[in-house]
């Protein structure tokens, strides 16, 4: 059975799995009207792996003699002026949802609820891969810069983002 207080944080992160899913599919779908086929697949697969995380929590919740809430998302507010600014907002976002997932962490450990701790570690193996992505996908735009050449291989790259992991 779960706390008040575990319970309500795992909604909290349902809600927070499921923005990120909607953030990827904002970006997809900038990336597909641009033409930017690896970039576009890439972000529907994260958009799909997000909410695959958003509905392990939902299972997890209810299967605990919880209530997973479904709440309303906000239209994902992004800038994509350019790469590096729409990579750099991916990179923040996962950071956030990491902090997110650590203070999940905490309340587990504090609320001695070793079952939900167990599972959150699935979340805490993710995490490191998704900052980890993030963080390559920055540091190759850093190294292309704006050279036109550049941005067409990146994209290519991007497919292969895509197929690992
Ligand atoms: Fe990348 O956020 Fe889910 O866990």
């Amino acid at each position: 059975m779960l706390s008040d207080a575990m319970q309500s944080a795992l909604n909290e992160q349902i809600k927070v799995e499921a923005e990120s899913s909607q953030i990827y599919l904002a970006m997809a779908s900038w990336a597909e009207v641009k033409g930017f086929e690896g970039i576009a697949t890439f972000m529907f697969k994260q958009s799909d792996e997000e909410r695959a995380h958003m509905l392990k929590l939902v299972k997890y919740v209810n299967q605990r003699g919880g209530h997973a809430i479904i709440s309303s998302l906000d239209e994902p507010k992004l800038d994509y002026t350019s790469f590096k600014t729409l990579f750099t907002q991916l990179y923040n976002h996962e950071v956030k949802v990491s902090a997110s997932i650590n203070k999940l962490v905490d309340i587990a450990l504090t609320g001695k609820d070793y079952a939900t701790h167990n599972f959150l570690q699935w979340y805490v193996s993710e995490q490191i891969e998704e900052e980890a992505t993030a963080k390559a996908i920055l540091d190759k735009i850093d190294l292309i810069g704006n050279d036109k050449g550049g941005l067409y291989l990146f994209d290519n790259d991007m497919k292969v983002f895509s197929s690992s992991g």
